[in-house]
Order: structure tokens, then sequence, then C-alpha cells
């Protein structure tokens, strides 16, 4: 079962994926924000990145619709957060799901920022994908600095885990759960 605090910071990010607020994810939510992130970036639309980019994400709709939406065209916020509850179940699960979704995060940062290749997550990096969720970039800033431990303006791998388990999870001071902000 989900905590308050876990449906508060599942629906922020939630929210951040609801391109159109509409208050369902829908396949036209993840293409906008492909856009968003490409032009965030500055990647080109006729570019095989652009292309690479609108797959990643449908990659991603998919799963979730496939998950979450039984299939249907729409998940609604009941679904997503029942789609959370169960991946939670274990520690094993939790773990599992934690490295691909890494894995795939690290992609996409050196898919649309080939020029800082392997840098990880930088300051710069964070601030351009919280423009891409139209959220506030001084916000973001703020929660990027809370979440870098080791104080060096990266996020580095442990650190990224880190924090990310920390926004799935139950501790309310944890500095991972300002992943998309205040909650
Ligand atoms: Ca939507
Ligand atoms: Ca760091």
């Amino acid at each position: 079962m989900l905590t308050d605090l876990q449906n508060r910071k599942l629906m922020r990010m939630f929210d951040a994926f609801d391109y159109n607020k509409d208050g369902l994810l829908e396949q036209q939510d993840f293409e906008g924000t492909a856009a968003n992130l490409a032009k965030a970036f500055n990647v080109e639309v006729s570019s095989s990145a652009y292309e690479q980019l609108q797959q990643h994400m449908m990659y991603h709709w998919q799963q979730l619709q496939q998950a979450a939406g039984a299939g249907s065209d729409r998940v609604n916020p009941e679904s997503w957060l029942r789609y959370y509850d169960s991946l939670f179940s274990s520690e094993e699960a939790t773990s599992a799901y934690l490295n691909a979704y890494i894995d795939g995060f690290y992609e996409l940062w050196d898919l649309v920022d080939p020029a800082a290749k392997g840098q990880g997550t930088t300051l710069q990096r964070f601030k351009s994908m919280y423009r891409a969720f139209n959220l506030d970039e001084a916000v973001g800033e703020a929660a990027f600095r809370r979440m870098d431990s080791s104080g060096n303006g990266v996020l580095d791998r442990s650190e990224i885990y880190q924090r990310t388990m920390e926004f799935y999870g139950n501790d309310p001071d944890a500095p991972g759960n300002w992943m998309f902000g205040p909650y």
C-alpha cells in the first residue's frame, strides 16, 4: 500500500508527464514531452536523434500502457498509482526496475546531449529536463542542489540510484523526494 507521501510524489511525476494537462496520460503526452526535450536540448526535428528520442518515449508509453492501462489508450491517476504500488512489491523488484530505468535515463542524456556524453546528470541537463517538463528551472536548480549530496555539480550513477530510490520511498526527509520539485 502506498503512503500519502508516496502518492503525492507520484502524482507530481504524473503531472509532469501529463503534457496536455487533461488529468490522464496518453500517447500524445509522450510525443509532446519528446518534442519538448528535443527543443530543450536543441535536437533538430529531422535528425536521427529526434527519431530515436520519439521512439524512446513511445517505448515508455507502451510499457506504461500495457502495465497500468491494461492496453487502454489512457492511464488515469488511480491506475498509475496502482502500477507503482505493484512495482514496489519487493526490494528485488524495485531494484531491477530502477536499474533498467536508470540505464534508459543515461542513454537518453547522451542521445539528446552528445556533446556532454558520459557526464551523467549535470545541473545544466537537469535544468533542461525541468524546462522540457514545463517545470520551473529555478525550482529544478534548488532540487538538484538538495540531491547532489557530494556537492560536485553532477548526480553520478550512485547518487541517481539513491535519489530515485528515495523518490519512490517513504522517508519524509530524503533529498530524493525533490526529484520533481516540492511535493
Ligand atoms: Ca494528458
Ligand atoms: Ca554529486
